[in-house]
């Protein structure tokens, strides 16, 4: 049988490395520090780990690795937001709660698969 045969293994449905800023907490608005994150998209949740390039590759395992944090992605918010950066390629993500993220990467193609995909996931929860 599969792995994930009984249907409770959420779906991995991206990962790779991005940069990463928050801007706000709960509304409040925090000063931009930029840095490299490798994210997760699994079941409803963006899962932000240490960019594993930062750390000595033996100590990096997907399962074992502590997340530095996550965003539940339920009635989250996305925009393009090139406006709110020098950087090109940047989307905004709100959260009900009021945290505000920066995400960019340098590669256009990426950044657009990236975004697309958050979408999918908020709009398929928007609708259940
Ligand atoms: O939107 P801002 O405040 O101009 O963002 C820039 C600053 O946060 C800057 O940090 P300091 O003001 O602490 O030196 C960052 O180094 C920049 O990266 C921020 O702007 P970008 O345009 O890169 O998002």
């Amino acid at each position: 049988s599969s792995p994930d045969s009984d249907g409770c293994t959420p779906e991995l449905e991206k990962a790779g490395l991005l940069n990463k800023t928050k801007i706000a907490e709960g509304g409040r608005k925090l000063r931009k520090n930029w840095g490299s994150s490798w994210v997760v998209l699994v079941g409803n949740s963006l899962v932000f780990y240490k960019d594993p390039k930062s750390q000595s590759p033996s100590s990096w395992k997907p399962g074992s690795s502590r997340p530095e944090s996550s965003v539940d992605l339920r009635g989250a918010q996305l925009h393009w937001a090139n406006e709110l950066s020098s950087k090109k390629n940047v989307f905004k993500l709100r959260t009900v709660t009021g945290n505000e993220f920066l995400l960019q990467s340098e590669t256009e193609s990426l950044i657009r698969e990236w975004y697309n995909t958050i979408k999918n996931v908020i709009d398929r929860l928007d609708r259940e």
